[in-house]
């Protein structure tokens, strides 16, 4: 039987169609990325590239060329009119698209300080529509946007695997690329959140300085759900770890971090929209992290992942 490829997303709901162009374009700079991930030491092109991004974290020579190959190839769909990424202050506007329909929200390369010890890493993208008229520029104001608008999410996994797993709000499914064809195919259809088993995932050394009750919380979570502990320090590994076996990714805001670590636009509301359509749950403290209304591009946010049962008992109010 035929391999199923991203082809497959324009069959899927009322915006696949739309949506697939843009998708294909995100697993070709999959493909790039991975390419250079892979050579990167012999490059001389692990480590910080000298400057700092606007969250003031030290970015990665990786972090700035995975941008730009990101950036070159949603170009290159021809539908994208601007690209809000992590690694640039502002939104960046493609002049020759610049009356398309879509923008994209990304983190090129999300958990890279676990490049130079050879962990996984990944892309985390979320695409919605102007709200401005195509006749003008788009504007920072057309990415602040509630999860609820949004059109398509989904993430890379660089991995043992190359995996993309993505969703156009008819449920998840999982591509991993072929190398033997050079393509992504479907590997994972219909991926859905196991209600019961895996494990919780957090940075426990944070634990003292948690605030909003997390600490009692999840010892509530620990003692009624007997989960086993995994954590991977990038996002989209320990998400799709929780997605695939159960349980709940979490990073509560903190003394340090008061609005917690994530950003809401291109980690949060991606990772939600996939975490809801593969039937899970994503709150920010008490609140749905797809209802929030977006105030500035690189907002961050507690976020709480996971199978719906251990979300509830985490957030159930009677912690002690
Ligand atoms: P910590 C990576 O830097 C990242 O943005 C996410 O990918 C990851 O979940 C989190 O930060 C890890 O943060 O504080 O545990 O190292």
């Amino acid at each position: 039987m035929a391999a199923v490829t991203l082809n497959n997303i324009a069959k899927q709901g009322k915006h696949g169609a739309a949506m697939m162009p843009i998708i294909q374009g995100v697993g070709r700079a999959a493909i790039e990325i991975a390419a250079v991930l892979r050579s990167a030491v012999f490059r001389g092109a692990l480590g910080q590239a000298g400057a700092e991004n606007v969250q003031g974290e030290q970015q990665q020579m990786l972090d700035v060329l995975s941008d730009e190959i990101f950036l070159d190839e949603m170009r290159s769909t021809g539908f994208v009119c601007a690209v809000g990424s992590e690694e640039q202050e502002e939104l960046l506007v493609i002049d020759e698209y610049v009356h398309s329909d879509y923008l994209v929200l990304v983190d090129p390369l999300d958990g890279s300080s676990n490049l130079d010890v050879d962990g996984p890493v990944g892309t985390i993208f979320s695409i919605v529509k102007r709200k401005t008229d195509n006749s003008i520029c788009p504007h920072v104001s057309d990415t602040l946007q509630s999860g609820q608008e949004v059109i398509a999410a989904g993430y890379v996994l660089y991995g043992p695997a190359l995996m993309m797993v993505c969703s156009v709000g008819v449920g998840v499914d999982g591509y991993t690329f072929n190398s033997s064809n050079a393509r992504f195919e479907l590997s994972h259809p219909n991926i859905r959140i196991p209600e019961s088993g895996g494990y919780y995932s957090v940075n426990e050394s944070n634990a003292d300085k948690w605030t909003d009750n997390m600490g009692a919380n999840l010892e509530r979570l620990k003692k009624e759900s007997g989960l086993g502990m995994r954590y991977v320090g990038a996002m989209v590994a320990d998400m799709h770890r929780t997605l695939i076996k159960g349980g709940i990714f979490l990073y509560p805001a903190d003394d340090k971090n008061p609005t917690g670590k994530l950003r809401l636009l291109y980690e949060a509301i991606p990772m939600g929209f996939i975490m809801e359509q593969a039937g899970g749950k994503a709150m920010s403290r008490d609140v749905a992290v797809l209802d929030i209304e977006p105030e500035s591009l690189h907002q961050r946010i507690p976020v709480y992942l996971g199978s719906k049962t251990k979300i509830n008992i985490l957030l159930s109010k009677n912690a002690k």
